[in-house]
């Protein structure tokens, strides 16, 4: 078991290369979602701070080494970011775990692949490039540039915190942006760390990366209307993502936004009951259920429906809830009392419009291996498709059970609902396997497996679910414009009134 001092860790926060206090001075207290305690003190910025960040981003971005350094230097500080995380990855883990209460083995897992972000965009870095262009008249040579947009905005959130910043970290620096991050006010001091034992070694250049911490609208409204940002990327919640979109509109800035899901996980009657049974589990009470591609709706065709159920219940009823820095544990707290509160009052909005809970149902006891914010393994049958616990986001172990008759009602059932994220499909029918994928309105489709993520592959969502990619080659496009260049090598003239076409 990890060890939990009861004196609160001092952290300050890191702008244009140097550690500071907030400008106010003030600071806030961050918890340890298993005990309830607060561990660590962390700065309250404000829009001051965020002036001072952008103003250092935009220099760093302007002027001195960085906008002088090669396509190649770049890559290589990529590697080094990349090899310094592997060598922390264990602290960096352990410091998520106290933050967001997930699971050590899951939050291990993560921060040990993270440096693949960083070796491979590390390894596209001088690949970025534009083309010479055909010219449709004689005497001019025309060519595209790619250039970096300029000075970036992150906006992140509480559930996979370093990950979420790595996923458009590496594709940004790539890409030769500046950057400035605001984490979740629920889990700053991953970042901090991070920022202590990865980016300062790797010597990145001051400027250009910066952290403000504080509360979301205080730090996160400034940082979006900012005229020296000139792009959002952000992760969390749907109706904060409309909100940051809207803001960023008003001055013009590229937006990407990875927002919520309702993922269908569908099950047909020629799958292999036990892999989808341990797809369903892993759908959706992985990480507590907190996550934007939880499997929450369960489509069950109704010829396997009843002996599904019942393995399914089953199953999850062995989950062994408790301490997240245990690795035998498999359920963990819920991360923020908000969450806590909004994931209860779905479970009596479901049991008010009818659904039958068949597992858990409420907050976990003592006994039961929880504590202050956990909620049971929760499973609803009966679930149609028009009620709130099938369309709306829980963001909790809360698993709604669906049934349907063929791949025509599975296909209506899963399309019919504003997000748009993952869906994962269990069949043993190549046909019915690349059908239905095609027909599932969702970034990603999983067959035959749920919740695989990699650096290779573009992420993203469809519908409600967000603008724009993360991750693969396609991601570093998002941190890109096109410049275009006409260099006339012949004699200049001809009629200066009208457009110059061939
Ligand atoms: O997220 P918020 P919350 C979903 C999930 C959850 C719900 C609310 O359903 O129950 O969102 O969670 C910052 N301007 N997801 O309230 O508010 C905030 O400080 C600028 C899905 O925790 O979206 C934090 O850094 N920024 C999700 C970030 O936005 C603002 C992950 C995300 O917080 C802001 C998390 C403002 N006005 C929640 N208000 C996913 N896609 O994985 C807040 N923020």
């Amino acid at each position: 078991m990890q060890d939990r001092p009861t004196k609160l860790k001092e952290y300050q926060t890191y702008i244009d290369g140097k550690w500071c206090d907030a400008s106010s001075g003030k600071k806030f207290q961050t918890f340890d979602p298993y005990t309830g305690e607060p561990w660590a003190l962390i700065p309250e910025c404000d829009a001051k701070d965020v002036g001072t960040a952008c103003e250092a981003a935009w220099r760093a971005f302007d002027k001195g080494p960085w906008p002088a350094m090669s396509q190649t230097a770049r890559g290589k500080l990529l590697r080094r970011i990349g090899g310094l995380i592997e060598k922390h990855a264990e602290h960096l883990a352990q410091i998520e775990v106290r933050d967001n209460g997930k699971l050590m083995s899951e939050m291990h897992a993560q921060t040990k692949y993270l440096p693949e972000w960083f070796y491979y965009y590390g390894g596209l870095a001088d690949k970025i490039q534009g083309a010479v262009v055909p010219s449709d008249r004689p005497d001019h040579f025309t060519y595209t540039l790619k250039e970096p947009v300029g000075v970036c905005a992150f906006i992140t959130p509480w559930n996979s915190p370093l990950m979420l910043v790595g996923w458009k970290l590496a594709p940004a620096l790539a890409a030769g942006c500046t950057v400035i991050i605001k984490p979740s006010e629920f889990t700053t001091a991953s970042l901090l760390e991070f920022m202590k034992l990865v980016i300062e070694p790797a010597e990145v250049p001051p400027g250009v990366i910066n952290v403000v911490t504080g509360y979301g609208a205080v730090v996160g409204e400034p940082l979006v209307t900012h005229p020296k940002v000139a792009k959002v990327a952000f992760t969390g919640g749907t109706a904060t993502g409309a909100r940051v979109n809207e803001l960023a509109a008003k001055t013009f800035k590229k937006v990407s936004l990875e927002l919520g899901g309702k993922s269908p996980n569908i099950v047909f009657d020629d799958c292999i009951l036990d892999d989808a049974v341990s797809g369903a589990i892993s759908g959706i009470f992985a990480a507590t259920g907190q996550t934007c591609i939880a499997g929450s709706r369960l489509l069950l065709q109704e010829s396997i429906h009843d002996q599904f159920v019942e393995k399914l219940v089953a199953m999850a009823k062995q989950a062994r809830l408790g301490d997240p820095s245990k690795l035998e544990t498999q359920v963990g707290p819920v991360t923020t009392p908000p969450q806590y509160a909004k994931i209860l009052s779905y479970i009596d909005i479901a049991k008010g419009e009818g659904a039958k809970c068949v597992l858990g149902g409420g907050p976990a006891t003592k006994e039961e291996g929880g504590g202050k914010y956990f909620v049971k393994p929760t499973i609803f049958t009966g679930v149609n498709n028009k009620m709130r616990i099938a369309q709306e986001e829980v963001f909790g172990p809360v698993l709604s059970v669906i049934k349907f008759r063929d791949e025509e009602e599975a296909v209506a059932i899963a399309n019919d609902i504003a997000y748009g994220l993952g869906a994962g499909i269990w069949t043993q029918s190549v046909r019915r396997a690349t059908s239905v994928s095609k027909r599932i309105r969702a970034g990603t489709v999983w067959v035959n497996t749920y919740r695989a993520v990699s650096f290779l592959m573009p992420f993203g969502g469809y519908k409600a679910s967000g603008l724009g990619r993360e991750n693969g080659a396609e991601a570093i496009e998002g941190y890109l414009q096109t410049k275009s260049v006409w260099i006339n090598n012949g004699p200049g003239g001809g009629n200066p009134f009208i457009m110059k076409t061939s």
